[in-house]
């Protein structure tokens, strides 16, 4: 596992993650960015699978994009966090990774999924993502990089933290 800063939509991996929406429409913050880099192939792909529920995983070709494929990742929206949101923002790096593994790919490139418009609180976010991608990876042998690319240098600081904490426990 490893942390970056910059763009998502940039990035030569095999996948990149979409923090998606359940209708998988291209809307605002990284899901309009990979949207509009990808080309308007991919509305029309995600249009074709017809939507996901909170926690699962859908992939695409990645089309314009630079990575080949876009795995879109919905993650729950932020209600005070007594309604599952912790475990279905766990889910959605559970499942990517599994969706990955599935189609032998061994890159894979996540955004801090639910904590912009969905505002999800983004050190805790952190914590879960990092040890969710952790203990996936270990049942996941053939996805062999994990990246979590921060758009900021306070997401970046975050995210390290909580993989040095990860790295830690026993
Ligand atoms: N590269 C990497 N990270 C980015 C980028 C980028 N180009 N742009 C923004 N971020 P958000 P959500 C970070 O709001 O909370 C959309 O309309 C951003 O700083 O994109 O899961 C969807 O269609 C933040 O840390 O996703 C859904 O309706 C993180 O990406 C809804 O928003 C996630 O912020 C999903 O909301």
């Amino acid at each position: 596992m490893k942390i970056v800063q910059g763009d998502i939509t940039r990035l030569d991996v095999d996948a990149i993650v979409n923090a998606a929406n359940g209708q998988l429409a291209p809307g605002g913050g990284v899901c309009g960015a990979i949207h509009r880099a990808a080309g308007s192939d991919l509305a029309e792909a995600c249009a074709k699978i017809g939507g996901c529920p909170t926690g699962e995983a859908r992939i695409t070709p990645g089309f314009d994009l630079k990575a080949r494929y876009v795995i879109h990742a919905v993650g729950p929206v932020w209600h005070g966090g007594d309604s599952g949101e912790d475990e279905a923002l766990a889910a959605c790096y559970r499942n990517a990774i599994a969706l990955a593994n599935e189609n032998g790919l061994r890159s894979i490139a996540f955004p801090a999924i639910s904590t912009g418009i969905y505002g999800f609180p983004p050190e805790r976010a952190a914590t879960l993502a990092v040890e969710a991608a952790g203990k996936a990876l270990a049942k996941h042998p053939k996805v062999e990089r994990v990246i979590f690319c921060c758009f900021d240098d306070v997401s970046a600081k975050r995210h390290r933290n909580a993989l040095a904490a990860y790295r830690k426990q026993p």
